[in-house]
């Protein structure tokens, strides 16, 4: 299985690396791809190391699998050059996602979806991915009518030059470069990504639109606000969730606790709930907070966190990957 990582030397294109390696994805060979600045440049994986090659090398050699993290430009143009030549590209960008024909895949909501002839797969947007992990199972038990979500999100989302930022005015450094029109230190700033026709954000459209293609269901209403926030570990969000039928609170609990890829965070009387510094480097979606919204019947609130670069990004296309090569289908 050769498996290329398409910028190899970014922030997710890291983590993807890391991700593969911990896992012990079962590659013969490791092809780092990224611009022709970073050509040259060595990354190490499982101890060897491994120069960095341009795009039309990385292509010339055939992988069986690409993971794509290198913006959406990049996708657009070098994803259908991969897919010519046999590759399967599991892409991050949001370039593909709402294309019709492609799918847009979470693994523990429809990995089933895949066949070999899906060529170009879109990897969804990170706040988006953790929070339909916790609403697929509630949505098959009690099926959701509509879905109301506040993000908190992590300056990793947006890039290395936020994290700067971020560090920058943590040390006082206040003419260094911006990623955002605002400080975000001691800030919070209610735009995530660029403002639509409608008043929304990019970043709110995506966590609509892609929630409804995820779950196959363009009946589930979303709502979303998007913030940005000065943390690093991980996104959270704050979800109400109004279902067509009633549930039981703790019947609720066991039923998360009980599927794949969530870790339940629930103990309030312990002062134990899902926080981004218990998130950061892990691969989970963390659940808690889980209580009745007692203004409308059968409808719930809960707090979702998850490692915005690992299960949001680098984790889940590593995990469709496993999904490919566990089902044959590269
Ligand atoms: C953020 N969710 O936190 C964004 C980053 O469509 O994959 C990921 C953007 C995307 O700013």
């Amino acid at each position: 299985m050769k498996i290329a990582v398409v910028g190899a030397t970014g922030l997710v294109g890291t983590v993807m690396l890391k991700v593969l390696e911990e896992r012990n994805f079962p590659l013969t060979e490791l092809i780092p791809v990224a611009s022709e600045k970073s050509v040259g440049k060595e990354i190490t994986f499982k101890g060897k190391k491994y120069a960095v090659v341009s795009m039309d090398t990385a292509i010339s050699m055939r992988p069986d699998i690409a993971l794509f993290s290198a913006g959406g430009s990049t996708s657009l143009a070098e994803a259908p050059r991969f897919a010519e030549v046999g590759t399967t590209v599991i892409d991050n960008s949001s370039a593909w996602r709402m294309d019709p024909s492609k799918k847009l895949v979470v693994p523990e909501v429809n990995a089933s979806e895949l066949s070999a002839d899906d060529k170009i797969i879109a990897n969804p947007n990170c706040s988006t991915i953790q929070m339909v992990v916790a609403l697929k199972p509630l949505h098959d038990k009690y099926k959701i009518k509509r879905v109301v979500v506040s993000t908190y999100q992590s300056v990793t989302g947006t890039g290395v030059k936020a994290v700067e930022q971020l560090m920058n005015e943590r040390k006082g450094i206040t003419d260094g470069p911006m990623a955002y029109a605002y400080p975000i230190d001691l800030n919070v700033i209610p735009q995530i990504d660029v403002f639509q026709d409608n008043g929304y954000t990019k970043e709110e459209m995506k966590m609509i639109l892609e929630t409804q293609k995820i779950m196959g269901d363009n009946n589930i209403k979303v709502t979303a606000t998007t913030v940005r926030i000065p943390v690093m570990g991980g996104h959270s969000e704050s979800v109400n969730i109004e279902f067509e039928n009633d549930f039981d609170v703790t019947e609720v609990k066991n039923l998360l606790a009980n599927t794949e890829g969530i870790i339940l965070v629930d103990d309030p009387a312990n002062l134990k709930y899902p926080m981004p510094k218990d998130a950061h480097e892990k691969d989970e979606v963390f659940v808690g907070r889980i209580r009745r919204d007692e203004s409308l019947p059968n409808t719930l609130n809960m707090w979702i966190v998850a490692d915005n670069l690992r299960k949001g990004a680098a984790t889940n296309a590593v995990q469709i990957a496993e999904y490919l090569v566990k089902k044959q289908l590269v």
